[in-house]
């Protein structure tokens, strides 16, 4: 049996239960934002939204970054993805993308698979239950997410470090510390530190006690394996800050009364915008809309697409949240496009930065190929070919001698022999 998990902790001083109310949202206060600091350069950008809560008893949000402050330095901030399915989409990957940005600025982060949470099911902006997975399924999605952040990470740190030294990026698994959890040591020693009105006045949950279906106590026991995550990841390494969708919002609050009840540590939480459709729901696999990372599922093409697609009043708020370019870059790019709507100058520079961070040069280089393919640019024997997965024909696209004439754009020629037909 293994051992009850809350042994070793201390009781600190309680702090009430802060609501909704306690969310920063509008802005950090001026002592909060050198104007350099990581944290309002990023609310700047539009990709942190809220910052939870307001004040700290001990130490503020801000200077938990700031180098200046004895032992703050490097911080390490988690975000949690569930393994719903088999590969990560481009709502993650916003969330990713804070973590990146915190990465660049010296700290750890760590993307935590929900191996067991996704069991459950989050609740969080959903109107309807999940349906339960199975465990063999929710493994193996798990080791494809575990496998899309690494190659993500390394994705970024070789197309963007150029020798500098960043924090470092660890992917874990929740599973790993619930699955030899005896559950009555984890319900005695857990479960008596959430009161059951905090629990039940989240959105989150509110939002299915009212609807036909109602809501089962597997998600709503969700939020506590989420706050008690946080708790692990603080005890073990030193996480201080986690880091989600809006949608996370309730999650993390539970996460922060929890480790403040049982330390008397102050411990964050940091939202991130939710990426929506032209419909307004949230894009993700729930909603069937989701445009994934795994280019077996959506391939580099279709991501270069996506954001090729973006119509001009999203395209400059896309460039801050999705892209690592600077601000007066992104007002140069904009300021050309006002001159040249035509060119879509920014929606191919956003898709251009997202497919490389995503799949690397040669997946960006693949989705240009494509691109050009479709749009007419190349031609066999002088007939066009718009279709990148035509099989070329002998007699057709192979002339009988052995020969192909490609050309490629408007005045590259290329003379193709075959040696084998
Ligand atoms: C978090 C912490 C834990 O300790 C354990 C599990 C979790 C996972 C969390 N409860 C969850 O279900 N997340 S998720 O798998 O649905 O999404 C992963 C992250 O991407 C979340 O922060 C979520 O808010 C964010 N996300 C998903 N779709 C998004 C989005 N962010 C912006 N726009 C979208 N469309």
């Amino acid at each position: 049996m293994a051992a009850p998990i809350l042994r070793c902790i201390s009781r600190g001083q309680g702090l009430g239960t802060p609501g909704q109310s306690g969310v920063l949202s509008l802005g950090l206060r001026e002592a909060h934002s050198g104007a350099q600091g990581l944290l309002a350069m990023q609310k700047a950008r539009g990709l942190f939204k809220e910052f939870f809560p307001e004040r700290g008893t001990k130490t503020e949000l801000p200077e938990l970054f700031d180098r200046g402050t004895a032992g703050s330095f490097p911080q390490t901030i988690y975000c949690g993805f569930d393994p719903t399915a088999d590969s990560l989409h481009v709502g993650h990957l916003l969330a990713l993308l804070g973590l990146f940005h915190f990465q660049r600025a010296g700290h750890n982060v760590i993307a935590l698979v929900g191996g067991a949470t996704a069991r459950l099911g989050d609740p969080s902006g959903r109107t309807k239950e999940r349906e339960a997975l199975e465990a063999e399924r929710v493994q193996s999605n798990a080791r494809a997410l575990r496998q899309g952040l690494k190659a993500l990470a390394a994705n970024h740190q070789q197309l963007f470090a150029n020798g500098r030294t960043w924090g470092s990026f660890t992917v874990l698994d929740n599973s790993a510390w619930y699955q030899k959890q005896d559950l009555v040591d984890f319900l005695a020693a857990v479960g008596g530190h959430f009161r059951m009105g905090t629990l039940l006045s989240r959105l989150s949950v509110q939002t299915r006690l009212k609807s036909s279906e109602g809501m089962s106590l597997a998600e709503f026991l969700y939020q506590v394996l989420q706050a008690y995550d946080f708790y692990y990841l603080f005890q073990h390494y030193r996480c201080r800050v986690q880091l989600g969708g809006s949608d996370q919002l309730g999650n993390i609050m539970s996460g922060y009364e929890f480790i403040h009840k049982l330390t008397g540590e102050d411990v964050f939480g940091i939202s991130v915008p939710l990426i929506t459709s032209t419909t307004g729901a949230k894009l993700g696999k729930s909603a069937g809309n989701a445009v994934w990372l795994n280019r077996d599922k959506t391939s580099p093409f279709e991501l270069y697409q996506f954001f090729v697609r973006q119509q001009d009043d999203l395209v400059e708020r896309y460039l801050k949240l999705f892209t690592f370019l600077p601000l007066p870059e992104i007002d140069h790019i904009m300021q050309l496009h006002v001159k040249e709507p035509e060119k879509r100058g920014p929606q191919k520079r956003l898709a251009t930065e997202v497919t490389k961070l995503v799949h690397g040069q040669e997946g960006l280089d693949s989705a240009k190929r494509y691109r050009m393919i479709t749009e007419g640019g190349v031609s066999i024997n002088h007939r066009q070919v718009t279709n990148p997965e035509s099989v070329l024909v002998v007699g057709q696209h192979i002339l009988k001698n052995g020969l192909s004439l490609l050309k490629i754009g408007k005045r590259n020629f290329y003379i193709i022999k075959w040696l084998q037909l």
